[in-house]
């Protein structure tokens, strides 16, 4: 059989390089880094050639599962959703929907269907009890960014291939490859900025690896990030560096965050954070005098008592030294899908809330309609009306990634029924009664609708699957829909094409009426004509980019952009 080389992103981490497989028949034989990719260049790590591993991994589940007491069998897709409709309805029927929690884990991010489907199944399901790894990782940053820029993925992400200056906090993309950044090969392009007589000043309380590489490392006092911004926020008001430039006509408050920052001064800053009062002084003054400067915090900044002050702090330091939205700056990416800040009318928006509920047991407020997964636990020990007692796990193994493991595992045990969505038997999901998998990562469509809206370059990669899956399989989105189906009543033989029509017409339809719309007042059942025959999450992301930024709009732009031109290349705008 001939050799068949394949060009695919690679969706194991936020970086997405692109990679170059090579297969024979169903066989992968080699997985390497593309280097006409135009934006990895040929750059991977030793986890690209992984979903090789990760597709032919004999303990990858490949059919559903149920556990009877500490007995697992592999049972039929029927079987397995026939149980599921055996017991959550009644859940939902005996003791209301919000005894019926969903925990989104962090691979959720990375995938097509799981980025556009479990959103359907949480609408009919409409339980309080949402929860995700976003609240251990960068829900902070997601509400300042809310809070000064209009949506929660209005994150500034740092030009690094442009500037002189990176202030850099509580991030080591060496080893992590880079978070709300989405940019391969952060080593080469951060020895780019070295290379041209640029600094990188790290702030980090241990030598990471990413230390190791700046021109300047700074140990802090772990926890205190906010106090060393607001040390240096001071600085730049008092010293008179304050430059909005052409910022001025978009910022308001500056006059309370002088105020805020008054008594800031650096020795207040340096007796809480450690870093010396002179050193505090010298970076603002650099940051403030560099053209080309940014300042970027990561999850350092974010899991820590003041992670969203720390958060704000980041972009207000750039916002005050106007490079906020400048070249070498902190940049707003223009992304082709799913992009809030590129729809509707220009300055105007909706805003964000938060706290519009709090849970039931400590009252922690919600934020972007979820609750702090810190809350899980107590939520399913605390008896009492809306107590947890059935919860459904989709790519995330909270057992182990979230505070208090120990204690989340014994409630975890004590549930009446659990469903996880993954493709692993683990911490986790060997709590569930029935275990969904989902497919391997060369058997699905993949774009990256997140982390390309953090990109340091306006990108956009689509991967079709590589290998068909099993033709008895469902991918992960007819799982999500058959879920919400039997959820809504509909019972476990509910076509998942038939809901997928519908939930497809229901976008079309908010399309066409949402403010600005580039489809506005065009006629739905011609939009799902266009669409046709796609189905899917490829339906919907030809719908997304097509009416995204640089979309055809259907046909008003004919040059414009739909996932046919991805299909046929070049792959990047
Ligand atoms: N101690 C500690 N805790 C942490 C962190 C830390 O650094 N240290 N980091 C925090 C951060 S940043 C994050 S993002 C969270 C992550 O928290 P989680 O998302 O809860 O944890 P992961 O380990 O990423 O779990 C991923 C799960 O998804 C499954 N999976 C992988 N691919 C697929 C797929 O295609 N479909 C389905 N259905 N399942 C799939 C895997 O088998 C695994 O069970 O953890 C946080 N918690
Ligand atoms: N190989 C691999 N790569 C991954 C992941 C993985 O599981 N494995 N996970 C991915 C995910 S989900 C994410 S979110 C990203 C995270 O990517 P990064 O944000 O780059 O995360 P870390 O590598 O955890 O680096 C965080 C740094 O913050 C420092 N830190 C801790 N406390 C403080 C503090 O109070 N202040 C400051 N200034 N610094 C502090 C830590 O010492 C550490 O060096 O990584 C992604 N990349
Ligand atoms: S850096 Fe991330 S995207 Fe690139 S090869 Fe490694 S895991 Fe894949
Ligand atoms: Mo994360």
């Amino acid at each position: 059989m001939d050799e068949q080389t394949h060009f695919r992103t690679c969706p194991l981490c936020e970086a997405t390089c692109g990679l170059a497989i090579t297969t024979r028949g169903r066989e992968v034989t080699s997985v390497r880094g593309d280097d006409d990719d135009v934006f990895s260049h040929g750059y991977i790590c030793p986890k690209g050639p992984a979903v090789a591993a990760l597709d032919s991994d004999p303990d990858r589940l490949r059919n559903p599962m149920i556990r009877k007491g500490s007995t697992w069998s592999e049972v039929s897709w029927d079987d397995a959703f026939a149980e599921i409709d055996r017991q959550l309805p009644r859940i939902i029927r005996d003791h209301g929907r919000d005894a019926v929690a969903v925990y989104l884990g962090n691979p959720s991010a990375h995938n097509l269907a799981l980025m556009l489907y479990p959103r359907a199944l949480l609408r009919v399901l409409g339980s309080r009890n949402v929860y995700s790894a976003s609240t251990v990782d960068q829900m902070p940053k997601q509400v300042s960014a809310g809070l000064m820029f209009g949506t929660a993925l209005s994150v500034p992400v740092p030009d690094i291939d442009r500037t002189q200056y990176l202030l850099m906090l509580g991030a080591d993309p060496l080893v992590s490859n880079g978070s709300l950044m989405t940019a391969p090969d952060v080593r080469g392009r951060l020895r780019a900025i070295k290379a041209r007589g640029g600094r990188i000043v790290v702030v980090d309380p241990r030598r990471s690896r990413t230390a190791g590489e700046a021109t300047e490392h700074l140990f802090i006092r772990p926890g205190t990030d906010a106090h060393f911004l607001m040390g240096v926020a001071h600085v730049i008001v008092a010293e008179n560096l304050t430059k909005l430039g052409r910022l001025a006509e978009h910022v308001n408050g500056l006059d309370d965050v002088k105020a805020l920052v008054r008594d800031w001064t650096p020795d207040n800053a340096a007796r809480a954070c450690g870093i010396s009062a002179e050193t505090i002084r010298t970076i603002a003054r650099d940051l403030a005098t560099t053209e080309r400067a940014a300042v970027y915090g990561r999850i350092g900044t974010c899991t820590q008592e003041f992670g969203t002050l720390a958060s704000w702090l980041v972009d207000v330091l750039n916002t005050l030294t106007g490079h906020l939205d400048q070249e070498g700056g902190a940049m707003f990416t223009k992304a082709a899908v799913g992009a809030v800040n590129t729809r509707g009318i220009p300055g105007r928006g909706k805003g964000v809330r938060f706290g519009r509920r709090t849970s039931r047991v400590s009252g922690t407020p919600e934020v972007f309609g979820e609750l702090p997964v810190a809350c899980l636990a107590e939520e399913m020990e605390t008896p009492g009306d809306g107590q947890i007692r059935a919860l459904i796990t989709i790519a995330g193994n909270p057992a182990l990634s979230n505070p208090n493991g120990g204690r989340l595992t014994k409630a975890l045990a004590s549930l009446e029924f659990m469903v996880s969505c993954d493709i692993y038997l683990n911490e986790t999901s060997r709590h569930a009664h029935v275990i969904l998998p989902g497919l391997s990562p060369l058997e699905v469509p993949h774009y990256d609708i997140g982390l390309l809206q953090l990109a340091i370059r306006n990108v956009a990669n689509y991967s079709p699957p590589l290998f068909a899956p099993p033709a008895d399989r469902p991918a992960e989105w007819q799982t999500m829909l058959k879920l919400g189906a039997i959820v809504m009543g509909q019972g476990a033989g509910a076509d998942p094409d038939a809901v997928d029509d519908f939930v497809a017409r229901q976008q079309v339809d908010e399309t066409i009426g949402a403010n600005g719309s580039p489809i506005a007042g065009r006629d739905g059942d011609e939009i799902m004509a266009a669409l046709a025959p796609r189905r899917g999450p490829e339906r919907l992301l030809d719908l997304m980019l097509r009416v995204g930024p640089y979309g055809d709009a259907f046909g008003a732009r004919p040059d414009g952009l739909t996932l046919a031109t991805l299909l046929r290349g070049p792959r990047a705008l």
